[in-house]
Order: structure tokens, then C-alpha cells, then sequence
């Protein structure tokens, strides 16, 4: 059915997987040109290759899918680890490969995450940018997703930043996924729940979202770092995918213009759009190029069907 909690799990993992590739291209870069980015988004000529916000995504779905919906943290940090070991080269930033060459090397994740950035812990969107899953297991009230999103950060990020970012996504795909299509979305009702759930500096991050909606793109790069850290690209993809909720091009676009960490942002924000508005919005030409798309539709398959 094409409104089925299949259909929301397909469509937000495929244009995660999507807009990542997409956008992988002019990660970096600033003050991206309208017509760079749209040439990049309507022609996609050569096949969509994605990062490691897709490769660890897929590895929190089908942990998730084969455990009955539970955080299992060895299992998941070792997942992490061989997914990194076995594809170094998907784009990982410095900081994560060294912390999961540590756990492939036996260090305990505890020690590895807690060690990280001086004891700081890890505030990175790396957490965020694997989460939408945890927002797709059905049946779960959107404490024990957050609950689960905190599970599943920790194992690499600890900083208090790093898991408001995961528990941001994962709700809003939470939120999102069961919010029946053609009721008229109202941001507060996405953005209230979860910031009565995120710390105080993420909470003022995503209330300042309402005053970005009806003006230019240029207001959310103004506002938001859009780098790599959680409070800096968390905010933005959300931002972006409340002004466009159906139309995942111009979601695509958007997200990717305004530069900085651009295959995370447009990934994240294409997540909660996927999980809103099913497979069926997904460009097929997006899908046709996409790599192993078998491979994100089994993901999404086997999560939409944990009891
Ligand atoms: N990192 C990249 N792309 C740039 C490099 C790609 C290429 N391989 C290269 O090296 O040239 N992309 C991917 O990483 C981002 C997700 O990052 P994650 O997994 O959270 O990593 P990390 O290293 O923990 O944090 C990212 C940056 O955040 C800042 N940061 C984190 N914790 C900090 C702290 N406690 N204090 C200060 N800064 C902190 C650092 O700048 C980290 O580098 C995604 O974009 C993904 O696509
Ligand atoms: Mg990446
Ligand atoms: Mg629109
Ligand atoms: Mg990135």
C-alpha cells in the first residue's frame, strides 16, 4: 500500500541514500552556484554512489531489523568498526576512523567514544546522520525513540550535542512517518515535541526554525553553521525539510546549496522527507542509478515488519 509503513521505511532510507550521493559531490565546498547544484540533481547521469552516512545508516537499519527493533551496543559499535574496516574509503571524517579503528582494534567503544576529542566526547553529526531508523521501528512511543536514538549514538558520540543530533532525527522520522499525507503539516507539531526532549542549546537551535520557513534559503545558511557537528546541521535539514515536506528535488537542492557538510544535511533532511511521503515520491531516475538500492529496500523491509 502506498501509504503502508513500508512504503514511509523505503522512502525515507532510498532518498537518504539518495540525496547522500547526491550531495556527496560538493561536500566542503560554500557558496555553491543554483545552477551547479541543479545540474548535479536533475542530471544523474552517472551512478549515485553514497557515503558513510549511508553505510552506517544501513548498518543501524539491519541491526535493528534483525534484533526485533533493540540497541544492542557491542553489536552495533563491532558493526560500526567492520563497516569502516571493510570500505575505509566511503568519506569518513578523521575523528570516527580513528575511534573505529580503535574498536576494530579491541578497544572497548565505551573508552574509544569517551576518549575522543580530548574527553570531550565526539559532537559530530555522525550520530544524527545515522538515526532515521530508529524513527522507523513501528509501534514505538517517541520516548523509547529517543531512548533508542541515545543507544545508538553513544557508542560513538557522547557529547551531550552529538546525541541531542540523533535524538532530533530519529524523532522527526518518527513523528513524521506516522502523520497521515495530505493533513497540512504544522512545524510546531514536529518541532515541539522534540525539543521538549534535546537539551537547552539544540532546543533553541530548532525553535529558531519557524522564523526560517516562508523566507530565502540564504536566511538557513545565515543561521546555521552547516558544518559537521550536530548543532550546526541538525537544525538546517529540518529547517529544510519543513519548507519542502513533498517534494524531495527541491529538498534536494536546497539542502545541498547551502553548503558546508552537504551530503549529511541534504541525507538528513531527505530522511524524515522519505518517511513522510513514502517510496512513491522517490525519483525513479534517483533510483535506477542508486547503488545497491536492493540492498536499502530489504533494510527498510525488514524494519517496517518488526513487531
Ligand atoms: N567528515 C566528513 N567529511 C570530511 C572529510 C572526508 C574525507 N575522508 C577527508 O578526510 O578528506 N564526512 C563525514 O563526517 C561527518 C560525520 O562526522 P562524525 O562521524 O560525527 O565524525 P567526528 O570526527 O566525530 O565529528 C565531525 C567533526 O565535528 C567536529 N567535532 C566533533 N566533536 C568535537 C568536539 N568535541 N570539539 C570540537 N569539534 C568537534 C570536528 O570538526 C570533527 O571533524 C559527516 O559529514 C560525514 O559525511
Ligand atoms: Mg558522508
Ligand atoms: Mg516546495
Ligand atoms: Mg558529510
Amino acid at each position: 500500500a502506498p501509504d503502508s509503513r513500508q512504503a514511509r521505511a523505503r522512502g525515507s532510507l532510498l532518498l537518504a541514500a539518495c540525496a547522500d550521493a547526491l550531495g556527496s559531490v560538493f561536500e566542503g565546498e560554500r557558496n555553491l552556484s543554483p545552477e551547479r547544484v541543479a545540474d548535479a540533481v536533475d542530471t544523474t547521469a552517472s551512478a549515485l554512489c553514497w557515503t558513510d552516512d549511508t553505510a552506517q545508516m544501513l548498518v543501524l537499519a539491519e541491526h535493528l531489523g534483525a534484533g526485533g527493533g533493540r540497541i544492542e551496543p557491542d553489536r552495533l559499535a563491532a558493526a560500526f568498526a567492520d563497516a569502516w574496516s571493510t570500505e575505509p574509503w566511503r568519506g569518513y571524517g578523521r575523528g570516527a576512523a580513528r575511534m573505529l579503528a580503535q574498536i576494530s582494534d579491541g578497544t572497548p567503544w565505551r573508552e574509544a567514544a569517551q576518549s575522543a576529542f580530548d574527553g570531550a566526547g565526539s559532537l559530530g553529526n555522525g550520530a544524527a546522520m545515522r538515526a532515521a531508523p530508529v524513527g522507523l521501528v513501528p509501534g514505538r512511543s517517541l520516548d523509547e525513540v529517543a531512548d533508542a536514538a541515545t543507544a545508538s549514538a553513544v557508542v560513538s558520540h557522547v557529547h551531550p550535542e552529538g546525541v541531542d543530533g540523533a535524538v532530533t532525527q530519529a524523532l522527526a522520522v518518527a513523528i513524521v512517518a506516522t502523520t497521515p499525507r495530505g493533513q497540512r503539516l504544522q512545524a510546531n507539531e514536529v518541532i515541539e515535541p522534540i525539543a521538549s526532549r534535546t537539551g537547552a542549546a539544540f532546543a533553541a537551535e530548532l525553535r529558531a526554525i519557524p522564523a526560517l520557513l516562508d523566507g530565502p534559503a540564504t536566511a538557513i545558511s545565515d543561521r546555521y553553521r552547516c558544518d559537521a557537528t550536530a548543532l550546526g546541521a541538525v537544525p538546517p535539514a529540518l529547517a529544510v525539510f519543513l519548507r519542502h515536506p513533498d517534494d524531495p528535488v527541491a529538498l534536494a537542492k536546497e539542502a545541498i546549496g547551502l553548503g558546508g557538510d552537504t551530503d549529511t544535511i541534504a541525507a538528513m533532511a531527505a530522511a524524515v522527507c522519505g518517511a513522510y511521503c513514502g517510496e512513491a515520491a522517490v525519483p525513479p531516475t534517483w533510483t535506477a542509478a542508486l547503488e545497491q538500492a536492493a540492498r536499502v529496500r530489504a533494510a527498510a523491509d525488514r524494519l517496517a515488519l518488526v513487531p
